[in-house]
């Protein structure tokens, strides 16, 4: 018995020490000293012990019972001391919290926009999977046209659209003349990556079709979109340009908003700056679309968003705008 008593102290110290939490050491109290108590149940069992051995016995069982005591308040005393490992230091100052903004992308739209908004221009969207009538056919763009190999196809039928004119095509399905309306979008050519080309780019394209449009209408128009996108003493170039869908078309440039006209780096010295193209909606897709080319006439344009953004900011690489680093995208925010 003696040695039991000795070997059942070395154990509750052994794992009180190893303990990770109070309910382990109480529950090691209860074990050992409880009413069924292991070291309880050398004090039932004194009754079989010779008078001689019962006060030895008694003292060890009692001895045993202090230590184990002892060692449970002692353990639990330091769990209760120790700093709760998840607790909060009040006393730290907070993580400062970073704002995201908008894409460089999204505010040069923004700014294209509202200018045409303040025109009178609505915006409109289309679906990024296009058939092949929407984004050629009805655009007078002929079946043997390189451009309709240019593109991602998933099939004879539908492909992604390769411009945003597709969408304009649909709205003039829907809806009878008169129509103004902007067109901005996400649209997709095969085209060898480098600096200024992405297979993945946007377009901003307008239309605006009514009885009496003219080639004056359009001058007006993108000469007013020049004054309040560049400043007012901006001038305005048309030169002629060829498009399927337009007849006439033109191509569009203003003076260099970095140089004023006087040639710089940004206009390669030509104090000119291309925006994109422009002309008089052919009478195809008038037709196409179930106009009367005799009653109605109408203008369209399109530029490149990214091109916009790049001659906005200098930017360099069209890549950039799809790679989504923030080290890139924080500086426009
Ligand atoms: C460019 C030139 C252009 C159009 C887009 C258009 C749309 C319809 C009918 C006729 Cl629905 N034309 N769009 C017209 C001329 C030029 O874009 O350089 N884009 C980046």
């Amino acid at each position: 018995m003696d040695r039991e008593i000795t070997a059942l102290r070395e154990e509750v110290r052994q794992r009180i020490q190893s303990a990770t939490s109070p309910d382990t050491i109480e529950a090691v109290g209860r074990e050992m000293l409880g009413k069924k108590g292991r070291l309880t149940g050398f004090l039932r069992g004194m009754g079989s012990l010779s008078a001689e051995e019962r006060p030895r016995i008694g003292k060890l069982v009692n001895e045993a019972r202090d230590e184990i005591q002892a060692l449970v308040e002692a353990a639990l005393a330091a769990f209760a001391q120790r700093a709760p490992v998840d607790a909060t230091d009040v006393t730290l100052p907070g993580r400062a919290q970073r704002l995201g903004g908008a894409h460089p992308l999204t505010r040069t739209l923004e700014g294209i926009a509202r200018i045409f908004i303040g025109m009178g221009f609505t915006i409109v969207d289309g679906p990024e999977i296009e058939d092949d009538w929407h984004n050629f056919t009805a655009l007078n763009i002929p079946e043997d046209h390189p451009a309709k190999k240019e593109c991602f196809r998933f099939g004879p039928r539908w492909l992604l659209r390769t411009e945003t004119s597709a969408a304009q095509i649909r709205t003039m399905e829907k809806q009878a003349p008169p129509v103004r309306i902007l067109c901005p979008g996400r649209c997709y050519r095969p085209d060898t990556v480098d600096a200024t080309h992405m297979h993945t780019f946007h377009q901003v394209e307008g239309l605006m079709v009514d009885e009496g449009i003219s080639m004056a209408t359009l001058k007006g128009v993108l000469a007013l979109y020049g004054r309040q996108a560049f400043g007012d003493d901006v001038q305005m170039r048309f030169r002629p340009d060829f498009f399927p869908f337009v007849e006439p078309g033109a191509e569009v440039a203003y003076t260099c908003h970095s140089c004023r006209g006087a040639g710089c780096s940004l206009c390669k010295g030509t104090g000119w700056i291309e925006v994109g193209g422009a002309g008089m909606v052919h009478p195809n897709v008038l037709r196409a679309v179930g106009y009367d080319p005799e009653r109605y006439t109408g203008f369209a344009f399109g530029m490149g968003l990214e091109r916009m953004a790049m001659l906005e900011h200098r930017i360099d690489d069209i890549r950039l705008f799809l790679d989504n680093d923030v080290r890139f995208l924080r500086q426009f925010a």
